[in-house]
């Protein structure tokens, strides 16, 4: 039987106008969600989760946005820099009120471990440790493989389309499930417009069809 599968991405009061790291357009992308939930057998929501020290906040002004080489006992990355968001229990990381966020049936948390960053819903960022490339799985490979059939679809929005969407959208199809993958541009908003445009012109390089709600 044929699936119909929705990712709605980091869609929390941070990402939205007035929040710690607002994306423009973001409240305006909230009704077109709302509008085609009752279109999927599955809605799975990502919600980016840090603690207080989390190791992508930023600690001076001038470094804000930069990337930067880190190094802790997890292992060594390029992190880029971000005002403080999304901490956990907080107003920040909450969905939005307004979002009809009870008919999401699964809630991926991400980036809750300090030492490391979450772009992606499947995956934590990479890490270098002795050498060895490592990312730590979230669950959401494995809900999606076991959800996977031939003719299922697996739409992807949210926020951000060139930083968490992006991601989010490389590591599924990496995974190399039967199911067609697309995204829903007009329900993603990006860090920067030119960002947006970017990773969508990207997406359809790589032959991910974009559509719209
Ligand atoms: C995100 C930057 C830092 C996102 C999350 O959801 O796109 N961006 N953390
Ligand atoms: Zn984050």
């Amino acid at each position: 039987m044929s699936k119909r599968i929705l990712i709605v991405v980091d869609v929390q009061n941070d990402f939205l106008e007035g929040g710690a790291l607002a994306c423009e357009g973001g409240k305006a992308i909230i009704p077109r969600i709302n509008s085609i939930l009752d279109n999927y057998d599955y809605v799975i929501a990502t919600q980016d989760w840090h603690s207080d020290d989390h190791m992508s906040f930023v600690k001076s002004k001038e470094e804000l946005f930069t990337t930067v080489s880190l190094e802790n006992e997890e292992g060594k990355c390029e992190q880029t820099l971000w005002p403080k968001h999304c901490l956990q229990n907080t107003f920040g990381a909450e969905f939005p009120k307004d979002l009809d966020s009870h008919k999401f049936n699964i809630i991926v948390r991400k980036g809750s471990n300090p030492l490391i960053d979450s772009y992606s819903g499947l995956y934590d960022n990479a890490m270098t440790k002795n050498e060895v490339i490592f990312r730590n799985p979230t669950g959401l490979s494995g809900v999606l493989k076991e959800l996977d059939c031939e003719d299922c679809c697996t739409d992807v929005c949210g926020i951000a389309t060139d930083v968490c969407v992006r991601f989010t959208v490389n590591d599924i199809l990496d995974l190399g499930l039967n199911s067609k993958v697309r995204i829903i541009e007009n329900c993603c908003v990006g860090v920067t417009k030119e960002g947006h445009e970017h990773t969508i012109a990207e997406f359809k390089e790589k032959g991910v069809d974009t559509i719209l709600a």
